[in-house]
């Protein structure tokens, strides 16, 4: 590049590398969604295809971005987790945020009309912030993923159990409210049942867990940790080689990725999958 006069602006540039060796979770969130659920009529307390469009907008994000190993997603959010290990765009939070947030909008947009097939988008149209935290340990990291799972759990049962009291019982929102004030969780399964006949236990998983995106291998059988699956999977070597890494890079690209309802909070989910927090794809 040739040296102008001007070049001296690029010393104003900020470093904002995040800290190695840390987990990065990038958490988006739709920009103002109450009143865009609203404007485009999404049923209450879930709208399944306004679910299942952030879920395919996510899934893309993942085919295009290697480095995800994990992602959850439950409302109008999403978190998608990098690997400790992670070197893409030198770990700039900057950069990592705004290709995460604008690829998912640019998806969130292409598939609006797969899922809203009779209403078109009109502006304002939707938008999604970004923000990126470093967790320490894996056990940050699960605890991060729990506390969106137990998230996702609490506000749907008090959602669907609100919404029930105004669709099913005739109540204002005022006075379902005030129903719901002080309950708690075995009160609001307890109305459900009662006064609606709604096992909660029986609602769709997709509303009770939210989702996990990842990439789909082998699974390990309970009990068989570390002896069904390639021993290399678990192992941190200090270097790769060269072909070690394009050789998982292709791997990584070939694998399935899947969106699935399943409980992230136990250690089940993450022994069966040692691939998504070991060091290899
Ligand atoms: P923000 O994030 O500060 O810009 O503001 P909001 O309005 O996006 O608030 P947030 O993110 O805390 O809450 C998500 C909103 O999106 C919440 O009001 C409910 C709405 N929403 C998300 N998924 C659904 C759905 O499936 N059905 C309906 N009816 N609303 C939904
Ligand atoms: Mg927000
Ligand atoms: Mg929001
Ligand atoms: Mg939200
Ligand atoms: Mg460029």
């Amino acid at each position: 590049m040739a040296n102008s006069k001007f070049e001296y602006v690029k010393q104003f540039e900020q470093p904002d590398n995040l800290l190695p060796n840390t987990w990065i979770v990038v958490r988006i969130d739709g920009r103002g969604f109450t009143k865009f659920a609203n404007k485009y009529a999404f049923e209450k307390p879930n709208d399944k295809r306004a679910l299942e469009l952030m879920n395919a907008a996510a899934r893309a994000v993942m085919g295009e971005v290697q480095d995800i190993t994990v992602a959850y997603g439950v409302s109008d959010e999403y978190s998608f987790v990098f690997h400790k290990t992670c070197s893409l765009f030198e770990r700039r939070a900057s950069k990592l945020v705004s290709t995460i947030v604008s690829t998912f909008t640019a998806y969130y947009v292409h598939y609006w009309s797969t899922y809203f097939t009779d209403t078109p988008l009109s502006a304002p149209l939707p938008s999604f912030d970004g923000r990126a935290v470093c967790y320490p340990t894996v056990q940050n990291l699960r605890d991060y993923m729990s506390w969106r799972q137990v998230d996702c759990h609490i506000n749907n049962l008090y959602n669907t159990t609100h919404w029930a009291l105004i669709q099913l019982g005739g109540m204002d929102g005022t006075e379902a409210e005030m129903t719901l004030k002080g309950t708690y969780a075995a009160d609001k399964n307890e109305i459900l049942f009662s006064k609606f006949s709604i096992n909660y236990n029986n609602e769709p998983e997709m509303y009770k867990k939210g989702s996990v995106v990842f990439r789909d291998y082998e699974l390990v059988e309970p009990g068989t940790h570390n002896t069904s699956i390639d021993a290399d999977h678990l192992a941190e070597p200090v270097q790769q080689s060269k072909t070690q890494t394009e050789n998982d890079r292709k791997r990584r690209a070939k694998a399935r990725i899947v969106v699935e309802h399943l409980d992230i909070i136990k250690d089940d989910f993450w022994n069966r999958r040692p691939w998504l927090l070991s060091n290899k794809p």
